[in-house]
């Protein structure tokens, strides 16, 4: 797959890289399997600039793909079976015979916390309906995985790629970039929750040094250059929060569908019952991001709604309300915070929009000028151009943490310390836990890193110094998906 013909056909790179990570994995695949791997598939993490917890509400986002990745290394078989390894040796063994998707079953563990290897069947699952069935060949992978889990960076999307890629490139299918990135987010979702595909869409449609502004129905990546006088840097927060193993990532899905459906009822306007997204409710409408605010005052003006009121004020039963709108895992709540996730989820798509024109354009005594490159913006006006991205950023947190309630007290903490040094940052990913991403202006990166090491990691989380290093990083947009073909 190469990674500069934007949204176009993936075509396998020739080769591999050499280096003591891919020899090193190379000598794993051999001493188990006795035989050498023949293709490579990298999939990188992403980190999510902004636009929080709205891809599954149909608006867009904007992130970027990370250097960590989930690198496997594979080999065809005759038999039809897989064959899961990992260098991580926490992350067990497994084989499986392939038969049917439909055979394919992805449960969780006693206490409902996902295995592993469940991420890996949700992309050969994905991939055997794809090809209905029809497989020529089993696999071999051997995983070496270096995105933090659980922590907001996407491990388990690019865990779910790989998987599909590596599987589907077994068996000879094509597929572009946004087929592949389509069905990665639908096999996902075998893991139980309801994402929006931001992961998979980076995934796959990512380049070097642009972030990407993703757009839905039809997906598309349009390149977002960003601005060259800051820097992003990621912080871990040292919580894990894996999202499959609660409902708190699905009642917000859900929370989001049943504002939709009630925000539809302020108008005659006729809506099927397919039509779930805030996006789709605002297009019916026929009204701005704006007006969809100021509806949500008038429409939704409790607190809480309870599963009954929401039933009538739909005019639906219970059992109607939990197979059209409700997951498994979320039938069973009874009361539902309607008016803050619907002000979260309109408010954050207004400043992804605010983010995207300000990175593309700023205005210097009313000339517009390009920020991305010595093209004549002056300092000043870059300076400006840092501040309102880092109060966007500010705010898409603030909203986060009070309307979304998917903060996490380290993640606050984060944020409060890196306000005394007024660089500005945001939990990234669905939070509850995880990383925060931090803009930052390229001379005070080194300062802003070890100020973190020494107020957070030292300090707050008795971490030693040398060894903050690990959670903490500065980054630029990275490739997407690669296959390499040694064969
Ligand atoms: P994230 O924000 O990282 O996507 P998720 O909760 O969605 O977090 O998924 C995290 C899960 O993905 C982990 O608990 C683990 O099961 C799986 N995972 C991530 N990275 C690896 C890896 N390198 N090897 C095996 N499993 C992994
Ligand atoms: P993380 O935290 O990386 O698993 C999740 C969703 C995204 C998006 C973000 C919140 C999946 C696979 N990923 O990301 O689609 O909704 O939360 O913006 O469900
Ligand atoms: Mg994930």
């Amino acid at each position: 797959m190469t990674t500069t013909n934007g949204n176009s056909d993936t075509v396998p790179i020739k080769g591999v890289p050499c280096n003591n990570r891919i020899e090193a994995l190379s000598k794993h695949f051999y001493d188990e399997f006795g035989c050498k791997p023949t293709y490579f598939v990298r999939i990188p993490g992403r980190v999510n600039i902004i636009g929080e917890h709205i891809d599954y509400c149909g608006y867009p986002v904007l992130p970027m793909a990370l250097e960590q990745d989930i690198l496997v290394a594979a080999d065809l078989t005759k038999d039809s079976k897989l064959y899961l390894r990992n260098i991580n040796s926490k992350y067990e063994k497994f084989d499986l015979k392939i038969n049917l998707f439909e055979d394919i079953d992805i449960k969780p563990d006693s206490n409902g916390k996902p295995f592993w290897y469940n991420y890996v069947l949700c992309g050969i699952k994905g991939g055997l309906e794809f090809i209905n069935n029809e497989m020529i060949h089993g696999i071999r992978l051997f995983v070496d995985g270096i995105i933090p889990p659980a922590s907001g960076l996407s491990s388990s999307s690019a865990l779910v790629s790989a998987a599909c890629l590596a599987f589907l490139y077994a068996q000879g299918a094509g597929l572009n970039k946004i087929e592949i990135a389509t069905l990665c987010a639908k096999s996902e979702r075998y893991i139980g929750t309801q994402g929006g595909g931001m992961d998979q869409a980076i995934a796959f449609l990512a380049e070097k040094y642009s972030a990407q502004y993703i757009t839905w129905q039809p997906l598309k990546a349009t390149p977002v250059a960003l601005p060259e006088e800051a820097s992003f840097v990621v912080a871990h927060s040292l919580a894990e929060a894996n999202k499959a193993a609660t409902n708190d990532y699905n009642r917000r899905v859900i929370e989001c569908r049943l504002a939709a459906r009630i925000l539809l009822t302020s108008s005659d306007a006729t809506a099927n019952q397919k039509v779930i997204t805030l996006c789709q409710a605002q297009n019916i409408l026929g009204k701005t991001l704006n007006e969809m605010v100021d509806l949500v005052h008038d429409f939704l003006p409790k607190e809480m709604y309870t599963k009954s009121e929401v039933c009538s004020i739909l005019n639906i039963d219970e059992n109607t309300m939990n197979n059209l709108y409700l997951t498994p895992n979320t039938s069973h709540l009874n009361e539902f915070k309607l008016k803050q996730r619907a002000l979260h989820v309109f408010e954050e798509a207004l400043r992804v929009e605010d983010f995207r024109k300000t990175c593309t354009q700023t205005t210097v005594n009313g000339k517009t000028a390009h920020s991305n490159g010595s093209n004549g913006v002056t300092k000043d006006a870059t300076e400006t151009t840092i501040v309102k991205l880092g109060k966007l950023m500010c705010s898409s947190h603030d909203s986060l943490k009070n309307l979304y309630e998917c903060s996490h007290e380290n993640l606050d903490r984060l944020v409060d310390i890196s306000r005394k040094m007024n660089v500005h940052c945001r939990l990234t990913g669905a939070g509850w836990g995880g990383c925060v991403v931090a803009l930052c202006p390229n001379d005070k990166v080194n300062e802003y890193i070890e100020m973190l090491k020494d107020e957070f990691y030292v300090k707050h989380c008795d971490i030693e110094k040398s060894k903050a290093n690990a959670y903490v990083f500065a980054t630029t947009p990275n490739y997407g998906a690669i296959i390499y073909d040694i064969r």
